[in-house]
């Protein structure tokens, strides 16, 4: 096996390596009597749907791994698992897209059409959803059973879950046909629909992992889950600004924000500073899927700066981030910390 203990591209190749053996676990899970169709077809789910992101989720609970043991080699046996539970983040992350993908009439994801528009899939990606879900535990299962923290891994998926979806929930009601109203939309709105569906399983979750690993327990770290809560937000803003403003080719996605009347930043933002002229224009272009329309909506986030806004409150999110780390007692927390921030900064995509 490439060595883990090495570079971050022999990192990423030994981190792939892990996704072979569980995913060829998962094809011969004695629980199913698989039929060549029924082996093609989740090979080919997960193909499609569980690699091909920038993995940094599963990433991460290497890198925390490694920082919270302050520098020393891990066995093989740690690297395997480290990996196996980096996959688990990954597996949950392809579950909520290819649903989210489906609640969100997109298009493009990790620049190839998303898996329900894929010929012959369709809505057999809900089920898809359900499956990668289900594989979860059957991972954790095999690999954990025997550890002391298996029935907390347990619980911080299921708990992770629930947030993610009640997240998703609270961004999806807010966009009910018939109900659209911008005047209901704010910042404190937006911080609570991105901190459920994306702070706790993209920044939350991979450290939590780690330190489970390590033997801690989750009560005892708060304050860590804090910062990287607020580490998550800035990166949903993140990923709100560059719908609208990133390129296609290197997001991969093209955005659906505004056509999907989402509470997303830019629009809380642009509501904040609008005159009453450039509001009307929101109220009556903003969640409509003519292209003019959206066009109309671009073009007044050109006119009022949005970008200039964003890259103020990128600069903000950075330094009050930092220091909340700063604050934090324990210097390889504080690694864990920096390397998670210094990977999204400035992130374009
Ligand atoms: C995604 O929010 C959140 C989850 C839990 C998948 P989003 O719809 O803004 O994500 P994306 O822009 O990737 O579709
Ligand atoms: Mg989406
Ligand atoms: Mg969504
Ligand atoms: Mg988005």
């Amino acid at each position: 096996m490439a060595n883990l203990n090495g570079k971050t591209s022999d990192l990423r190749t030994a981190f792939l390596e892990v996704y072979s053996v569980l995913k060829s676990e998962l094809l011969n899970d004695p629980a199913f009597e698989w039929t060549d169709d029924s082996r093609q077809w989740v090979e080919r789910m997960l193909d499609y749907n569980v690699p091909g992101g920038k993995l940094n989720r599963g990433l991460s609970v290497i890198d925390s791994y490694k920082l919270l043991k302050e520098g020393k080699d891990l066995t093989e046996e740690e690297v395997f698992l480290a990996s196996a539970l980096g996959w688990c983040i990954e597996w949950l992350q392809a579950y909520f897209l290819v649903l989210d993908d489906i609640m969100d009439s997109s298009h493009t994801r990790r620049g190839q059409p998303c898996w329900f528009r894929v010929p012959k899939v369709g809505l057999i990606a809900a089920n898809d959803g359900i499956i990668l879900r289900n594989q979860i535990p059957r991972i954790l299962k095999k690999h954990f059973r025997e550890k002391p923290y298996y029935v907390d891994l347990l619980d911080l998926f299921n708990e992770v879950e629930f947030q993610t979806a009640s997240g998703q929930m609270i961004d999806l009601i807010t966009t009910i046909e018939g109900e659209k109203d911008l005047s209901k939309y704010s910042l404190s709105l937006h911080r609570r629909i991105v901190q459920y569906k994306t702070a706790y399983y993209s920044f939350y979750l991979p450290v939590a992992c780690a330190l489970l690993m390590s033997g801690e327990n989750l009560d005892n770290h708060i304050d860590v889950k804090n910062v990287l809560i607020d580490m998550g937000i800035y990166f949903q803003v993140q990923d709100d600004y560059l719908d609208c403003f990133g390129n296609p080719e290197t997001i991969g996605k093209i955005g659906t924000d505004i056509e999907d009347f989402k509470c997303s930043w830019l629009v809380v933002k642009a509501l904040e500073v609008c005159n009453d002229e450039q509001k009307k224009i929101l109220f009556e272009n903003y969640g409509n899927p003519d292209p003019s329309k959206v066009a109309k909506i671009k073009a007044l986030y050109n006119d009022i700066n949005l970008q200039g806004i964003f890259s103020e409150f990128e600069s903000k999110s950075y330094e009050k981030i930092t220091s909340s780390i700063e604050a934090h007692p324990s210097k390889p927390v504080q690694a864990v910390l920096k390397s998670f921030l210094g990977k999204i900064y400035k992130r374009q995509k």
